[in-house]
């Protein structure tokens, strides 16, 4: 077993989610010049990777291949960050209009390996949809984070990556309603079902968000998730002002407990991005 602290920590940015709006925190980014911004400002801070949904002008909720080509034009245009697409989407989406983000040409997509009520909304992933990822993903050649809601998403993603789909990160979500909870045993449990070879990440929504980064990181996680998709606020009752901040403070908690933030070239080792340098 590799010591808890062998490994950088990549920062994974996330600018703006589907769900989150500007009446909530007037920080959240909507158009493709804004989400480009704040990507380029957590990149500044050490992010290394995006993972990026996409609005409308109202704030919306978008997925045409236009609305993320246009994003990514944007954020390629001042950094090499890598651009991770959900596959997500938004709760209402089919899973065509979920598939419209690979048209755009990310580095990584995201790919759900089970269904969850999202917050009381059914999100559903049937087998089948997952396969469609997958396959779309082995087309374009992109590495695959598999986002784990709960602990029968990541068996169902270890089980997909020792059969060959290029996953090369599980994200352990805590802290969604109707999800896995943000709880020290749920993480241990979740980990306990991961090949020991496949590199994992957490994202925790909520109040106990930094309790749970922070016990990623002194438990050896390759990578922790912050950005206003999950957490508008940047302390108790302060709203955070940036996405800028909140890298920033996880940089900060990652070097406070004596681990560094990965650079860009140590991302693409770990996703296995051969060449793409
Ligand atoms: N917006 C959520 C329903 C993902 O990006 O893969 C799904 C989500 C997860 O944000
Ligand atoms: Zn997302």
């Amino acid at each position: 077993m590799r010591a808890w602290n062998a490994t950088p920590v990549v920062i994974t940015v996330a600018p703006c989610g589907a769900e989150v709006t500007r009446e909530q925190n007037p920080a959240v980014p909507y158009t493709a010049a804004e989400i480009a911004r704040e990507v380029a400002e957590a990149a500044e801070e050490g992010a290394t990777i995006a993972h990026l949904h996409v609005r409308n002008s109202d704030g919306s909720p978008a997925h045409s291949a236009t609305a993320f080509t246009d994003a990514m034009s944007e954020i390629r245009a001042t950094t090499r960050i890598v651009c991770n697409v959900s596959t997500g989407g938004a709760v209402w989406m089919t899973i065509d209009e979920r598939l419209e983000c690979l048209e755009a040409g990310p580095d990584m997509a995201g790919v759900e390996t089970g269904s969850l009520n999202f917050a009381g909304d059914p999100f559903v992933t049937s087998g089948e949809d997952t396969a469609r990822v997958i396959a779309a993903a082995e087309e374009r050649t992109l590495p695959l984070e598999a986002e784990c809601f709960d602990l029968g998403h990541v068996a169902e993603a270890a089980r997909l990556h020792s059969s060959g789909a290029p996953i090369r990160l599980a994200n352990l979500v805590l802290g969604v309603p109707g999800g896995a909870p943000a709880t020290p045993a749920a993480l241990q449990t979740m980990i306990g079902e991961l090949p020991s070879e496949l590199p994992w990440g957490v994202t925790a929504v909520g109040r106990h968000q930094q309790r749970m980064l922070a016990l990623a990181v002194l438990l050896g996680a390759d990578a922790i998730r912050v950005g206003l998709e999950d957490n508008i606020y940047a302390g108790k009752g302060r709203l955070a002002p940036s996405n800028r901040q909140l890298v920033a403070n996880a940089r900060r908690l990652v070097e406070s407990l004596g681990r560094r933030i990965a650079t860009l070239d140590e991302t693409h080792d770990l996703l296995d991005m051969k060449g793409d340098r």
